[in-house]
């Protein structure tokens, strides 16, 4: 059974059963002020308004029994997988790994690295813990998803150009099908999020497709489309 989502550059033929939705990073380091976003100089609030909209698609996904997956950035507290040329970007007052408000910044276990309460994972949703921008690098979420058959991925949360790109870019060469939601994603660049997301889905679709959260809904809900 295949539904059809609304998408750019061309509608996007989804098998429910094989598609996971994969949340990027939403974790308090990003999104709240005093974690590793704001150590890297930005306005953390330009990325709370892809919040609501993740938070309609997880809904879905959860009330179709449909896959799941949270993913976080972050160091084991002895800094052991933190390699030194990305430990000595961001040269701003505090580190990855100094102590925030929220704790030790983007290190496993600290609050900073936390999910963010309102997209919390519920019982049975893997969380992968990864150490580098893209998802599949150095994690288990590549053999979780060929485990369960998952063939399509919807893609969201933050950065949109920078942990959502990459895991995007790494899914493509893994023979993944990616959509990526246009208001599930954002950046602390406004132009940088424009434009990351036409470069998804330039060139016919290099990387796949592009569709805000209403329209994946509308198909998962509606369960349209033709079936095959
Ligand atoms: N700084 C920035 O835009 N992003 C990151 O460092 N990580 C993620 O995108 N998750």
């Amino acid at each position: 059974m295949t539904i059809t989502v609304t998408a750019r550059p061309y509608d996007f033929t989804m098998d429910p059963e094989r598609t996971a939705f994969v949340i990027i990073d939403m974790q308090r380091d990003f999104v709240e002020p005093g974690g590793f976003g704001s150590a890297l100089g930005n306005d953390v609030s330009l990325l709370r308004g892809a919040i609501e909209p993740i938070g309609a698609v997880l809904a879905a996904f959860r009330e179709a029994g449909l896959l799941v997956i949270h993913t976080r950035e972050g160091h084991r507290p002895d800094l052991s997988d933190l390699n030194a040329a990305k430990h000595r970007r961001g040269r701003g007052a505090t580190r990855i790994g100094d102590t925030g408000p929220m704790g030790r910044i983007l290190i496993r276990g600290a609050d900073g690295h936390e999910i963010i309460p309102e997209l919390f994972p519920i019982a049975g949703e893997p969380v992968i813990d990864k150490p580098g921008k893209g998802a599949f690098y150095a994690t288990d979420l590549e053999t979780i998803l060929r485990g369960r058959g998952i063939t399509q991925l919807i893609l969201a949360g933050v950065t949109t150009e920078v942990c959502v790109h990459t895991t995007m870019r790494e899914a493509n060469d893994r023979g993944f099908e990616c959509l990526v939601l246009s208001d599930g994603t954002a950046s602390y660049f406004p132009e940088f999020h424009r434009l990351a997301l036409e470069m998804a889905c330039a060139q016919d679709g290099i990387f796949g497709w592009v569709a805000p959260s209403s329209d994946v809904i509308a198909a998962i809900s509606n369960k349209t489309g033709a079936s095959t």
